[in-house]
């Protein structure tokens, strides 16, 4: 029983202690100008290139990108950036919190 106690215990810290760590974010970029589907490709590698992306879904028919990113090692506007140099301006999407 004691063990469970220190599990619990770790559990309980883990929690507590998660927000300073830095966690996976993802963002939905929408991107008008993926007017072709080569587009989503140079979008892709755009952001392939910005450190701490780690997973890209590109929704063609509804031209977003949703990027899933360290944000201890970037943030959304070094996102929206490589997109825009890739000649591909974006905007975030407003997210209901
Ligand atoms: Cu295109």
């Amino acid at each position: 029983m004691k063990n469970l106690k220190v599990v619990l215990v770790a559990v309980a810290v883990l929690v507590l202690t998660a927000p300073a760590w830095s966690s996976p974010k993802t963002v939905t970029l929408n991107v008008s100008g993926m007017t072709c589907e080569a587009c989503p490709m140079t979008v892709k590698k755009a952001l392939q290139k910005v450190p701490g992306v780690s997973k890209i879904d590109v929704l063609y028919e509804k031209k977003q990108v949703v990027v899933t990113f360290d944000d201890s090692k970037t943030n959304t506007d070094a996102l929206v950036k490589a997109t825009t140099n890739a000649g591909y301006p974006s905007q975030p999407e407003k997210t209901a919190k």
